[in-house]
């Protein structure tokens, strides 16, 4: 992109949004916006084209065009210089924070003086929004939040950074002599969406050689504690690490001690009061005469208390202790049941690998059908055309005849503020499957994001809602909406939810997908990979979907193709 572009772009960015900090008409805020997406995304510099040629850019208009040759002339724009005179600029910094638009940062402006992010922090711990109306004490608590997101500072890592630490950490600790288990527990185990600190569990009569290895690994930074039963370290990268030694006769209690959740345990424990039993991270005992009861393994532990063993996906105090006593526990889907992906990217649009690198490694994955679904013609940055999607579409299949992996050809739609997508019906017929997805205006109402997503599922061509909530861990919040209403629309249409596997996005959440679940809803499974690497993130899906409960069932990504046509061409049909 010429830089020019760029410069254009922001100025037409910043001008819609003080249109909508200053209450001026929505629609004319958002023909700035997709102008500044347009010139963003378009081929020629800007700077070299002249009021004709200017008009030529989509979404670009007469006015539009004069603004940006009078910033070429005369380097600014009038029209935005008045607004800027009107509005200090933190307050549309005040707008980056998530869940607060413009109408209400003006409003905090106006009333309250506040034109900063901190000046905001500082109101809401003096209680100065009090009375203030639309800011009760949950919004207060909700903008926190939102500083706290717009900050990173919730302190938690990824799941994949986490993840490669404690695989390291285990591999390394595994090959000390003497170690006879060693694996991961706590929250990396249960796979939370973001883990706190990392717990590795060892079992070893003598725990001097496994601690003395532990905290000379070259990612070490610093040891925080040091002793016979725990150490704690923190890496290079900041992320603690804890490692616990036990003897292999108390491994199974160990291992379901530390695995949590804290709120997992203390009803597992309550179940062992009531059995005359006493657990403990050191062990199993009797009450009446304090005996060990040997328990080498997990199931042998939940066993003793008469539960079936419940996998560590499941064991955050939802209903798993209940579901185990009634012998009622999901046959939860697992990585190996995955057999395809119906979202994935090419470097036809923002991805980084070509398709025939992304089919080798997806084969080399053992997938049994792929769908190719690059970035539609809406967005502009993508510069996505009709004919470069046929064209797509004729080499995948002449590559289909190739390998055992069934090929798709798909699309990843924009689902734009009216609910609607990029191509008319005629063109999405073409599509084998299509994922339809919300790329900007989060910050419409919870009404019109509601009807945006239902319409979408409305839409016959739309297979898979991608990506539902939109939500950047640690950097953008959950987009609002009625998601009873959305899941109980894709229901009724054959729309799947997504589950992203990618470990900032893990989205749908886990607490949505029991909502959804309980709509009956149908889950794609997917990675949404821009390169190689990212199919790997499969396993993060797999472990959101089972906090989800999820069954081989629910997942129409873990079924045989034959189903998944099924259920794209029934959708088509019923409309
Ligand atoms: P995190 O680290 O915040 O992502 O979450 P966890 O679950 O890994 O928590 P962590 O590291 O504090 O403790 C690991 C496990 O150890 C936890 O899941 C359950 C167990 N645990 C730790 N402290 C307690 C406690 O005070 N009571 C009980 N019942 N269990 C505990
Ligand atoms: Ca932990
Ligand atoms: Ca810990
Ligand atoms: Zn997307």
């Amino acid at each position: 992109m010429a830089r020019a572009n760029e410069v254009v772009a922001a100025l037409l960015d910043e001008y819609a949004d003080l249109l909508s900090i200053t209450g001026g008409e929505a629609f004319k805020a958002r023909v700035y916006d997709k102008a500044a997406r347009a010139i963003g995304g378009h081929h020629a510099d800007v700077a070299t084209l002249d009021l004709a040629a200017l008009q030529k850019i989509p979404n670009v208009g007469k006015s539009i065009a004069e603004k940006i040759i009078e910033y070429f002339d005369s380097g600014q724009i009038q029209a935005i210089e008045k607004l800027r005179a009107k509005i200090p600029p933190g307050v549309r910094a005040l707008t980056a924070i998530p869940g607060l638009g413009p109408k209400k940062a003006m409003i905090l402006y106006e009333e309250l003086g506040i034109s900063s992010v901190d000046g905001l922090e500082e109101a809401i711990g003096e209680g100065r929004l009090a009375g203030l109306r639309g800011f009760g004490p949950k919004t207060a608590e909700n903008l926190l939040h939102g500083i706290e997101l717009l900050r990173g500072e919730t302190g938690r890592s990824l799941i994949d950074t986490a993840m490669a630490v404690a695989e390291e950490i285990v591999g390394a600790i595994s090959a000390v002599p003497g170690c006879q288990r060693c694996t991961y527990a706590g929250s990396l185990r249960r796979m939370r969406e973001t883990i706190g600190d990392v717990d590795i569990l060892a079992a070893a009569r003598d725990s001097k050689p496994l601690m003395d290895a532990f905290v000379r690994l070259p990612i070490v930074a610093e040891v925080i504690v040091r002793g016979e039963k725990k150490t704690s370290v923190r890496t290079t990268r900041g992320l603690q690490v804890d490692l616990r030694v036990v003897p292999l006769e108390a491994w199974g209690a160990a291992l379901q001690y530390f695995t949590g959740s804290k709120e997992h345990n203390v009803r597992i424990r309550e179940i062992a009061v009531r059995k005359g039993l006493k657990l403990s991270e050191y062990g199993l005992f009797r009450v009446g005469d304090g005996s060990l009861i040997v328990s080498e393994t997990e199931e042998d532990v939940y066993a003793q208390l008469g539960l079936a063993w419940i996998p560590p996906t499941l064991r955050e105090d939802r209903g798993e202790v209940d579901a185990a006593l009634a012998g009622e526990l999901p046959d939860l889907v697992t990585l190996p049941d995955i057999r395809g992906d119906l979202h994935t990217h090419t470097n036809l649009t923002d991805g980084v690998s070509t398709l025939e690198e992304m089919l080798a490694t997806a084969r080399a994955r053992g997938l049994r059908y792929y769908a190719v679904t690059d970035h539609a013609k809406n967005l502009p940055m993508q510069r996505m055309t009709d004919a470069k999607m046929l064209k797509q579409r004729e080499h995948l299949r002449a590559l289909a005849s190739e390998g055992r992996m069934e090929l798709l050809h798909g699309t990843e739609l924009n689902i734009d503020p009216d609910g609607d997508v990029d191509w008319d019906a005629d063109f999405l017929a073409g599509f084998d499957v299509c994922v339809a997805s919300v790329h900007s205006h989060f910050n419409q109402s919870p009404e019109e994001l509601t009807r945006r997503l239902v319409r979408a599922c409305e839409n016959p061509y739309v297979n898979i809602i991608g990506h539902p909530t939109t939500r950047q861990i640690g950097r953008r919040a959950p987009i609002d909406a009625d998601w009873d209403a959305v899941f109980a629309a894709a229901a009724r249409t054959g729309t799947a939810m997504e589950v992203n596997s990618y470990p900032d996005r893990l989205d749908l959440p886990d607490e949505l997908i029991l909502r959804a679940k309980r709509h009956r809803v149908k889950f794609a499974i997917d990675t949404d990979s821009h390169s190689t690497v990212h199919l790997g993130h499969l396993r993060f899906g797999v472990g959101l979907a089972q906090r989800g409960w999820l069954t081989k069932d629910d997942v129409i990504t873990a079924w045989p193709l034959p189903k998944l046509r099924t259920f794209v061409a029934r959708k088509r049909r019923a409309h």
